[in-house]
C-alpha cells in the first residue's frame, strides 16, 4: 500500500494536444520529486497522447461507461480507457452525478467495469451547500458512499475515495481544515466497517475542491487527508506543481 502523498489533475473538459507540454512539464516535475505521487485525468481526447508522453506521472480517466462494448453511441468504456494507457478512473464525480443524473448504483457499476478492467478507482462522494447547512453533511456523505463502493478484498492497494464538497468546487472557497478532518473521520471510520482495519486503513483519502498552491500546505497537513483532487489549479505545471511542494 503506497503512503506517498497522491495528488491528482482533473482536467475536466479542458484540453487540446496543445496541453501536452504541461503534461511533460508535470512528469519533468514529478521526476525531481519523487516524495510525492503525482497523476493526471484528462479528457478522454488525450489519454493515449499524455500516456505515451510521460514516464512517471499517472494518467487516468475522468469517467466510463459500466458495459465493456456494445451499442452506445459516444460512450468509452473501461477496457478502451485501459487500451489507452488508463491506470485509474475517477468515478461518481459530483459533476457527473448532477449534471448526468447519475444514481449511486450506476457509479458503483463504473467503479468495478473500472476495477474488472485492471484499473485502479477514484471514488469522489461530496455534499451541496443545503445539505451542509442542514447539519446532513456525515450522514450524507456515509450513506452516498456506501452504496457507491464495492465490495472489495484488497480495497487499500485499488480504491481511492476522494471527499469534494459540491459548494468548495471551482469557486475558491475550499472547505476549513476543521470540516475536512471531521469529514474524512467519517470517511475513514466507514471504510474501516466496510472492509476491515487493514484494507480500510490502507484507502487514501483525497480532499477536492478549490485546492491552489497558496491554501494546499494547510489543507494537505490536515488528519486523514492523503493528498488532493485538483481541478481548475492542476492546468499548468506551475500551478500544479506548486501544489504538490506542498505536499
Ligand atoms: C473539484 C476539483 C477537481 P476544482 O471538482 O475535481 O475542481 O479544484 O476546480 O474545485
Amino acid at each position: 500500500m503506497a503512503s506517498r502523498p497522491f495528488i491528482v489533475g482533473n482536467w475536466k473538459m479542458n484540453g487540446t494536444r496543445a496541453m501536452l507540454s504541461e503534461a511533460r512539464a508535470i512528469d519533468r516535475a514529478a521526476q525531481r520529486h519523487m516524495k510525492v505521487e503525482v497523476a493526471i485525468a484528462p479528457p478522454y481526447t488525450l489519454i493515449h497522447a499524455v500516456h505515451r508522453e510521460v514516464e512517471q506521472i499517472g494518467v487516468g480517466a475522468q469517467d466510463c461507461h459500466p458495459g465493456d462494448e456494445g451499442a452506445f453511441t459516444g460512450d468509452i468504456s473501461a477496457p478502451m480507457l485501459a487500451d489507452a494507457g488508463a491506470k485509474f478512473v475517477i468515478v461518481g464525480h459530483s459533476e457527473r452525478r448532477q449534471g448526468h443524473a447519475e444514481s449511486n448504483d450506476l457509479v458503483r457499476e463504473k467503479a468495478q467495469s473500472a476495477l474488472d478492467a485492471g484499473m485502479q478507482v477514484i471514488m469522489c462522494c461530496g455534499e451541496d451547500a443545503k445539505t451542509r447547512e442542514a447539519g446532513e453533511a456525515a450522514s450524507f456523505v456515509t450513506k452516498q458512499l456506501k452504496s457507491s463502493l464495492p465490495e472489495l478484498d484488497n480495497a487499500g492497494d485499488i480504491l481511492t475515495v476522494a471527499y469534494e464538497p459540491i459548494w468548495a468546487i471551482g469557486t475558491g472557497n475550499s472547505a476549513t481544515p476543521d470540516d475536512i478532518a471531521e469529514m474524512h473521520a467519517e470517511i475513514r471510520k466507514l471504510l474501516v466497517k466496510l472492509y476491515g482495519e487493514e484494507q480500510g486503513t490502507g484507502v487514501r483519502i483525497l480532499y477536492g475542491g478549490s485546492v491552489n498552491p497558496e491554501n494546499a500546505r494547510e489543507i494537505l497537513s490536515t488528519q486523514e487527508v492523503g493528498g488532493a483532487l485538483v481541478g481548475g489549479a492542476s492546468l499548468t505545471a506551475d500551478s500544479f506543481f506548486g501544489i504538490a511542494l506542498a505536499a
